[in-house]
């Protein structure tokens, strides 16, 4: 992989350690805590101490069930942390959580560097919006929105279908001008799924680097993991750490989590098993 987000040049397999900032009152980890965005702005330095790579900024939380947000509001909690932190000479991309075009613009404006749609840049103008600005975009697969996406998690072969979903929707985005090579493609761990079926897509990784293009994960302490393990959000740690592991043994270029010292330190074992290059194997 080669591609460079922001000011920063990303070469190679990685892991990559995409580090977590909710502006929210509601998401389902960090929900409340950095509403303030002196608070959020804090957090995404204190992510990078920890090594983050780059930092992921939302104002929407997505949760199951979640309510949307009006764009006004999702920018009133974006963009002042975006400026804050590049008026601080933040040493990182950022990238914006956000499937509304108008969000993402004006936070490209105020100094981001990547959008990280949800939605897969389905939203009108959004698509338009990356292909003109020439910024890297993350595309994840989901069905539905937050709060019908449940009701969607219906699947025959989970892998394959939504391996053709994204391979869709990258196409959509290619003849609004997005280039291939500017995309990240995720398949949405918890986006229309159920734990069974995120698993399925955590073992059937490599089917989706078949697609060509750099994976990215987010795997942080969601509910297939307290399904598996009984643990509640705030003890999911040890299973977020499993599960990272497993992305990056198959290949995913990107991690996006919320504890990203500990998360670093089980990406680079997994990666160091990945690269010793036994005798005999490819
Ligand atoms: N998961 C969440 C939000 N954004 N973006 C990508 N590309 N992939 C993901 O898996 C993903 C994502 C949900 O996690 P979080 O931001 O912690 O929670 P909330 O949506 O409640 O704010």
């Amino acid at each position: 992989m080669q591609l460079r987000i922001g000011e920063r040049l990303f070469e190679g397999p990685g892991p990559f350690l995409m580090g977590i900032v909710n502006a929210t009152p509601d998401s389902f980890v960090d929900g409340g805590r950095h509403t303030d965005p002196a608070a959020a702005a804090e957090h995404a330095l204190s992510l990078a101490a920890q090594g983050a790579d780059l930092i992921d900024l939302g104002g929407e939380s997505t949760r199951p069930g979640a309510a949307p947000v009006p764009a006004e509001e999702e920018l009133r909690r974006v963009l002042p942390v975006v400026e804050r932190l590049r008026a601080r000479r933040f040493p990182l991309p950022i990238s914006v959580d956000t499937a509304k075009p108008e969000v993402a613009r004006a936070a490209l404006d105020a100094g981001a560097d990547l959008v990280n749609d949800v939605q897969g840049l389905s939203a009108p103008g959004m698509a338009e919006l990356v292909a003109s600005r020439k910024v890297p975009a993350v595309l994840m697969h989901m069905r539905g929105t937050p709060a019908d996406m449940a009701s969607r998690a219906v699947y025959e072969d989970v892998v394959a279908e939504v391996a053709a979903e994204l391979e869709a929707a990258l196409s959509r985005a290619e003849r609004a001008g997005v280039r291939r090579g500017q995309v990240i493609l995720d398949p949405g761990l918890g986006f229309a799924k159920n734990a069974e079926h995120n698993l399925a897509i955590l073992a059937g990784l490599p089917r989706l680097r078949a697609l060509g293009c750099p994976l990215l994960l987010g795997p942080s302490r969601k509910s297939f993991i307290g399904k598996v393990t009984g643990a509640p959000v705030e003890a999911r740690l040890p299973g977020t750490l499993a599960a990272v592991t497993a992305c990056v043994l198959a290949g995913a270029e990107f991690v996006r989590v919320h504890d990203v010292a500990a998360a670093r330190q089980a990406a680079l074992v997994a990666a160091a098993i990945r690269d010793i290059g036994l005798p005999g194997q490819a």
